[in-house]
């Protein structure tokens, strides 16, 4: 199949108005069951857990039909539904259990909201979520999330891009890394209490990655809200990168000098890497990434290098092993 690019992808092209697309939304919640495959063993990977690992299917709702759809990514293949992006997530700060995430996460407080972005930029902000929605113009933005763990997705998210905030801001020279945080609260997120892991999650990209037209800060999905489960108010999302690093409900934005340590590095460096480029060459010391379960489909797919986004974001690591720096 010829692959569009995904700057064609544009509302007027893909988009039904939206009541049409929610409509459609709820008609795809009925399309053929998946079977999430997860990998098991002694360190846990961002999104498996052994509970995790016993749910071989999404929901319990009833094999029908799929319905067809002019919803598509850029390479023809149809937008999961508002149902399955929704109800099977990985947010370790409630649960490791992707199915229970949706329920245990319905009554986080997302507003009001604040975001700090500071660090070594000219003019740090502290911006709320309404600050945030009325400076940017608000896009759709249809991607494919490839978790680390061997599932993927395709979803259409409501952003902007991250560059426009960093631009208001004003980056100095020597900022060369842009250091995210998720909210820390173990009132609210009992898998902050409850957990291992060290908290708050944190994340990292390298400023030109941060800068990159693809990447973005979402505050939808399907043209509604984010809902506490895909990490309300606002998250990143970066589509050529695994999951993980796709980093929820946003308190803290820095820019620095140093590569940050994110939370999976902190947990198995071994296993996740700072660049966690999703790349079909590079196996998980685990298991392969060669292949992919997309949800709701039967049977593995390939993945792509850099998760079909090549032609965007390859020129960012020119000349970098991509084996070492995984
Ligand atoms: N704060 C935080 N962000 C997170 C996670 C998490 O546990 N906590 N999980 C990551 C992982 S492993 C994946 S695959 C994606 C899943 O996003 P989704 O639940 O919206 O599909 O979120 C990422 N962002
Ligand atoms: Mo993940």
């Amino acid at each position: 199949m010829k692959k569009i690019h995904p700057s064609e992808i544009t509302p007027e092209h893909v988009y039904l108005s939206r009541r049409d697309f929610m409509k459609g939304a709820g008609a795809m919640a009925l399309s053929s069951l998946v079977v999430a495959a997860c990998g098991s063993g002694e360190t846990p990977s961002p999104s498996t857990s052994p509970d995790a690992t016993a749910v071989p299917t999404i929901g319990g709702s009833p094999q029908a039909t799929p319905q067809p759809t002019s919803l598509v990514d850029e390479y023809g293949d149809p937008l999961n539904s508002y149902e399955d992006i929704t109800s099977f997530n990985n947010f370790y700060e409630f649960t490791t259990n992707k199915t229970a995430v949706a329920e245990l996460a319905k009554d986080f407080t997302t507003s009001p909201w604040m975001v700090e972005v500071g660090g070594l930029v000219n003019q740090p902000a502290t911006l709320d979520l309404d600050d945030i929605q009325k400076r940017f113009p608000q896009e759709d933005r249809i991607y494919r999330l490839r978790c680390v763990e061997g599932w993927s997705m395709v979803i259409p998210w409501v952003g902007f891009p991250l560059a426009s905030l960093l631009e208001e801001v004003e980056p100095l020279s020597d900022a060369k890394y842009v250091r995210f945080e998720t909210l820390y609260d173990p009132d609210q997120m009992a898998g902050q209490r409850n957990s291992p892991y060290p908290w708050p999650y944190v994340e990292g990209l390298r400023l030109d990655e941060a800068m990159n037209g693809l990447t973005i800060l979402a505050t939808g999905i399907y043209g509604k809200g984010l809902p506490p489960q895909s990490g309300a108010p606002v998250r990143l999302v970066v589509p050529w990168k695994y999951g993980f690093k796709s980093i929820k409900s946003i308190v803290k934005i820095d820019l620095v000098a140093e590569e940050p340590t994110s939370t999976w590095m902190e947990i198995s460096p071994n296993e996740y890497g700072f660049y966690a480029n999703v790349n079909p060459d590079v196996d998980h010391p685990r298991w392969s990434q060669a292949t992919e379960q997309r949800v709701r489909e039967s049977g593995r797919r390939p993945t792509l290098l850099f998760n079909g986004y090549e032609e965007e974001v390859g020129n960012l690591y020119e000349g970098l092993d991509l084996r070492e720096n995984y």
